[in-house]
C-alpha cells in the first residue's frame, strides 16, 4: 500500500458490468497498485455480483481491493478496504463495522480536508479534482498550487493520491506539481488499449 502510486478504478459509470472482469485485468496488467470500485447509482445486489468476480482477480494480482461506499458490503465481502467521501461519515463510525484490518480513504478537497483526514486517521487520501472531470461532474477543480503543501504535510505520513482529470498528456504536469501517486479514472478506461495505457501510465510514475 505505501508502494502504491497507481489507483486505479473500475468505474461502472464508463464500464458494462459484463466487461468487469476483462477490464479489470488489463488495469492488473498494466500495473495498477490498488483497483477501487466505483458504481453511483446501480443496485446493492449488481454491486456485490461484480465486485465478487473482480475481487479474486485483485487477490492474485497481489492488488488491495477497495469498494467505494457501501461499507456493510465492504466487510461482507471481506475487500482490503473502503473509500469514502466527505459526507459518508466519520473514520471511527466506518472502523465498527470494518474493524482495524480494512484500509479506509478519504477524498479530500483542499488542503484543510487533507490535514483532518491525516489527523482522524485515514489510511490514505484522494486528493482533487486537479482539474474538472466529467467523472465528478459538478465538483469545482481545485487546481495544482495546493500539491506541494499537501504532499509536505499529509502526504509524506500516508499515501496521498492526485485525483480529478488526469490523463497521460498532463500527467508530467501534475508530477511537476508534486504529486508522487495518482488516481487515473476515465483516461484509462476510455482507452482503445486499456493494458498498454496503464502500462504507459504507471511507467512515469515508477522510478
Ligand atoms: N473523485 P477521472 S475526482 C472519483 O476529487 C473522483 O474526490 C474525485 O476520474 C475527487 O480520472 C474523481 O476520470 C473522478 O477524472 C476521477
Amino acid at each position: 500500500m505505501f508502494a502504491a502510486r497507481l489507483y486505479c478504478i473500475l468505474d461502472l459509470g464508463y464500464v458494462r458490468p459484463v466487461e468487469a472482469e476483462r477490464v479489470t485485468a488489463a488495469l492488473l496488467a498494466g500495473g495498477a497498485d490498488l483497483l477501487q470500485l466505483r458504481a453511483k447509482n446501480h443496485e446493492l445486489s449488481l454491486i456485490e455480483g461484480v465486485a465478487r468476480r473482480v475481487l479474486p482477480l485483485c487477490r492474485a494480482a497481489g492488488v488491495p481491493f477497495i469498494l467505494n461506499d457501501h461499507l456493510a458490503l465492504a466487510a461482507a465481502l471481506g475487500a482490503d478496504g473502503v473509500h469514502l467521501g466527505q459526507d459518508d461519515g466519520s473514520l471511527a463510525t466506518a472502523r465498527k463495522l470494518t474493524g482495524d484490518g480494512m484500509l479506509v480513504g478519504r477524498s479530500t478537497h483542499s488542503l484543510a480536508q487533507a490535514r483532518a483526514a491525516l489527523a482522524e486517521g485515514f489510511d490514505y487520501i484522494g486528493f482533487g479534482p486537479l482539474f474538472p472531470t466529467p467523472t465528478k461532474a459538478g465538483r469545482p477543480a481545485i487546481g495544482l498550487d495546493d500539491i506541494l503543501a499537501m504532499e509536505r504535510d499529509v502526504g509524506a505520513r500516508i499515501p496521498a493520491f492526485g485525483i480529478g482529470g488526469i490523463h497521460p498528456g498532463n500527467l508530467a504536469q501534475v508530477q511537476a506539481a508534486g504529486a508522487r501517486r495518482i488516481v487515473m479514472v476515465s483516461a484509462l478506461l476510455q482507452a482503445g488499449d486499456i493494458q498498454a495505457a496503464t502500462r504507459e501510465v504507471a511507467s512515469m510514475l515508477k522510478p
